[in-house]
């Protein structure tokens, strides 16, 4: 049997630069998969002989997407290496803002990076806005902004793009592919709900930047707390907050859920044939505690897809391997001692990856040895097992709707599911987290710094800051000596979810969860855009490159389009 190989170089609608290369047999069979980060992170190294209150700053531009967790990383890390414990208020402030984070960034991931995967777009018009609106009807009784004018409205707006031949950032998409499954009265609900989703999200980034004064890139932690002290204490701060939430509820709660139950319902045949099923090992650290000792998210390991049992996550037992990445050194590595030395070997002649050698920017994190899943829906599945009070009830619901099981969830269109739980999970913690606020506020606790004497600190000290971002799981550490920085690593979410192979040839999760997928069209891939577009990449938090003095380092030549 021969085989070929399918490039798509640079993956769109995700963040920052991917090339996946795929081998596929002669019955459109993805047989092997590589997964290839384009552009070098140097933050890291950046970072050493910095003051260790500066780093947070600096650590936040490792990107604007998941903008403030890279920030609030590097503080906790460097509050863990002196022992600093931050007041109760501080956390909470620091969990609202990550918290509008993780609905916004699950809201634009579904509607305007991934839908259109799932979606049609253009055949949205040949919808009849009657059966549209019953259809929205099966999924919630009131959906949200769906009656025959406002469809008439939005299929006008689409008609407008289309004859004015100003598809724009749609005009590339594979519409009328075989794979697409949803009906144009589902893709016109979409539709319609994207639009708003744009309104919806830029409504959360002002969340954000309520109590982080800006966004991206937050300004409002430093070693010890947090400074949005006025905002904490102003009613009329905490109102607009909850305002925006409370909008973003209704919104998850009458669009973003039921349209997710569609999507389940039309893509039925892919979730029960498994496409986008990865190796079955997923990790969560938990966290973000409320109330007395209630915890949304749980910690845990699952491996090869045992749902009877979640063992412990030691986060000691977490190491990097570069041995197909583009750095020197072929020993797995603990993060304290992670080195970051460049050891680039280049493309094959003919720009294909040196798929038997090192072929990425990015690492591979290994747990004992394992590739693991991070994200949603590891927190799902890990929270769930855990009978998590917060998370239980919620895949419940979703579960008695749409029939679907634990194994389920372990695809491509069911990370999605498991993506839009978790922003309802999140959206309603976050209410309960400005009650602890107010009533610890009431109680005249309104400390938010945890004074220290930095000439008093150790010079010497490790630490770790370690918790759940949109992606997964993030861990940035630092070793300070002589109270400098001597050593940075950061260990993110898409670095574990988009690594590449290992000494050992074992695949990371993308390239598991793309090999065994048939594909419909060789010349167009879109099964394989699903799977990867499900995991929601974001290859700038493994991708920067400074150079102060202006010097070219390297040239890139990134193709627009997908080549076979
Ligand atoms: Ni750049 Fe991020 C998140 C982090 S990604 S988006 O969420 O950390 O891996
Ligand atoms: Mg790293």
């Amino acid at each position: 049997m021969s085989k070929k190989k399918i490039v798509i170089d640079p993956v769109t609608r995700i963040e920052g630069h991917l090339r996946i290369e795929a081998e596929v047999d002669d019955d459109g069979v993805v047989t092997e998969a590589w997964a290839s980060g384009q552009l070098f992170r140097g933050i890291e190294t950046i970072l050493k002989g910095r003051d260790p209150r500066d780093t947070g700053l600096i650590a936040s531009r490792i990107c604007g997407v998941c903008t403030n967790v890279h920030y609030r990383a590097s503080v906790s890390a460097v509050e863990n290496a002196y022992g600093i414990e931050i007041p109760d208020n501080a956390r909470i402030v620091r969990d609202l803002v990550t918290l509008s984070l993780f609905v916004q960034d699950h809201v634009v991931h579904y509607y305007h990076l991934h839908s259109f995967d799932y979606v049609d777009m253009p055949s949205g018009l040949e919808a009849d806005t009657k059966k549209a609106v019953e259809l929205a009807s099966k999924y919630h009784p009131k959906p949200y902004h769906i009656s025959t004018g406002h469809l008439e409205a939005v299929k006008e707006k689409l008609q407008n793009y289309v004859n004015a031949g100003r598809l724009g950032i749609f005009s590339n998409g594979y519409w009328g592919h075989a794979a697409y499954r949803l009906s144009p009265e589902g893709c016109l609900v979409h539709a319609s709900h994207y639009l708003t989703a744009l309104r919806i999200q830029r409504e959360l980034g002002k969340a954000v930047a309520i109590f982080g004064g800006k966004t991206p890139h937050p300004q409002n932690m430093i070693v010890g707390g947090v400074t949005s002290v006025m905002d904490m204490l102003n009613p009329q701060r905490i109102n607009d907050f909850l305002f925006i939430m409370k909008e973003a509820r209704e919104f998850i709660e009458r669009a973003y859920i039921p349209d997710m139950k569609m999507l389940v319902d039309f893509y039925r045949d892919e979730i029960k044939a498994g496409d986008g099923r990865g190796g079955g090992n997923f990790m969560a650290c938990g966290g973000y505690g409320f109330g007395r000792d209630a915890k949304l998210f749980e910690a845990g390991i699952i491996l090869d897809h045992d749902f009877n049992t979640v063992l412990p996550m030691d986060e000691t037992k977490i190491t990097e391997d570069v041995t197909r990445a583009w750095y020197a050194g072929d020993e797995p590595l603990e993060p304290y001692s992670g080195e970051t030395e460049v050891l680039y070997t280049d493309l094959n002649p003919d720009g294909t990856l040196k798929t038997e050698d090192k072929y990425s920017w990015i690492k591979a994190p290994r747990y004992e040895e394992k590739a693991m899943e991070v994200g949603p829906l590891a927190r799902m599945l890990i929270g769930y097992i855990s009978g998590s009070e917060t998370i239980g009830p919620c895949m419940d619901d979703f579960m008695r709707d749409t029939g679907m099981e634990l194994i389920d969830f372990c695809t491509s269109v069911g990370r999605n599911a498991a993506r839009a739980v978790e922003a309802q999970v999140c959206c309603d913690a976050v209410f309960s987290f400005v009650s602890d606020m107010i009533e610890n506020i009431k109680y005249y606790d309104e400390e938010t710094w945890s004074r220290y004497d930095f000439e008093s600190l150790p010079k010497d000290a490790k630490g770790c800051g370690i918790f759940e971002v949109p992606r997964g799981m993030l861990a940035h550490y630092v070793r300070i000596e002589n109270a400098k920085v001597a050593n940075y690593q950061a260990v993110v979410p898409t670095t574990w979810n988009a690594s590449p192979k290992d000494g050992s040839g074992l695949r990371g999760p993308y390239e598991e969860a793309i090999v065994g997928l048939k594909l419909s069209d060789t010349s167009k891939p879109l099964e394989i855009l699903r799977v990867v577009h499900s995991f929601d990449p974001c290859i700038a938090c493994a991708v920067h490159i400074v150079n102060a003095k202006g010097r070219k380092l390297s040239e890139y030549k990134v193709r627009s389009a997908c080549s076979v």
